[in-house]
């Protein structure tokens, strides 16, 4: 791993990504890319960046050619509310986008990093400590091409030879980039809400309880996947991976100890609560713990200090 592209760089993911995996292998090692025009200064300034719609099979086989790429870690994808808003143009990105990279990695032997996503299960799968190998029959475009992306993986390393490896991440909460278009993205606008001194609207019910994840464990977590012997790695792809599960009132209710004046309301979005509902509370993250050693670093009160002691204070959106 040091010929190194990133697809989806200025995501929520990517941007963080990108920039740990320049620190362990110099700035020049790692090329982002994604359709930002033009891209945040950070990406830009770090490292090479490269315009790439991974839905053109031709541009992508000469980026990682000309750059002789020998690891690919696939993020771009659009995520579950946005998919469900736009399904046709969902599975033309998120499985056309893969199957290229994949056919790409083939040809040109390189690993590939493939994100899929607690949307992989469905309402029929146990909701609570969902097993790793379990009844998965999503209901959401998005949870489709997921779970398809994770079967696709292991069909490439079993069949080619591909070394394909991949995640089940839950939500996930950062404060650098923003999510975009997911069913977890309350868990991000809370804090901003939070700190613009505003109540919070929430989408989502007050017990709507999901896994999640603090930023630097999901950036871990794909660095060590992707760093460790492949011998032990049984599964492959799809590892269920926790660090916390909480519902918005929890969460509220967390902010609260370092806010006290913080309040949050609620708006239901049927369509978000929808997914919502559909997907577990907490899975069962053993056998990633045993086949590569996967631990989380930070729990819903370590998150939620580190958060509102790092996010920048918001302008409030009127009349400061
Ligand atoms: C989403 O909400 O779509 C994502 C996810 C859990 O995959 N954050």
């Amino acid at each position: 791993m040091n010929r190194i592209l990133i697809t989806g760089a200025t995501g929520q993911l990517g941007s963080e990504l990108t920039m740990a995996l320049r620190k362990i292998h110099g700035g020049q090692q790692v090329l982002a890319s994604g359709r930002s025009h033009p891209p945040p200064p950070a990406l830009a300034e770090s490292g090479p960046f490269v315009y790439l719609d991974v839905t053109d099979h031709r541009a992508l086989t000469e980026v990682v050619s000309h750059h002789r790429i020998n690891t690919i870690f696939h993020l771009a994808a659009l995520l579950s509310a946005v998919a469900e808003a736009h399904p046709q143009l969902a599975w033309q990105v998120n499985m056309g986008g893969l199957t290229n990279v994949l056919e790409v990695a083939r040809c040109h032997g390189c690993a590939v990093f493939f994100p899929s996503s607690i949307g992989a299960f469905g309402p029929t799968t146990p909701q609570d400590h969902t097993p790793q190998d379990t009844l998965q029959q999503p209901t959401t475009i998005y949870g489709i091409t997921k779970l398809s992306g994770e079967l696709l993986c292991n069909y490439y390393f079993h069949r080619f030879g591909v070394d394909c490896r991949g995640v089940r991440y839950p939500g996930l909460i950062s404060y650098v980039a923003r999510p975009g278009g997911g069913t977890t993205d309350y868990a991000v606008e809370i804090f901003h809400a939070a700190r613009r001194g505003e109540t919070y609207s929430c989408f989502l019910g007050p017990d709507s309880r999901l896994d999640m994840m603090y930023m630097p464990d999901a950036v871990r977590a794909a660095i060590s996947l992707m760093e460790a012997e492949s011998g032990p790695l049984v599964h492959r792809n799809g590892y269920n991976i926790t660090a916390m599960n909480f519902s918005p009132g929890e969460l509220a209710a967390a902010i609260r100890r370092h806010i006290p004046t913080f309040k949050i309301d609620y708006s239901i979005d049927p369509l978000r609560q929808a997914i919502a509902n559909s997907w577990p509370h907490c899975v069962d993250d053993s056998v990633a713990r045993r086949e590569w050693g996967w631990q989380p670093h930070f729990s819903l009160e370590e998150m939620v200090t580190d958060m509102l002691a790092k996010l920048p204070r918001d302008r409030k959106k009127k009349g400061e």
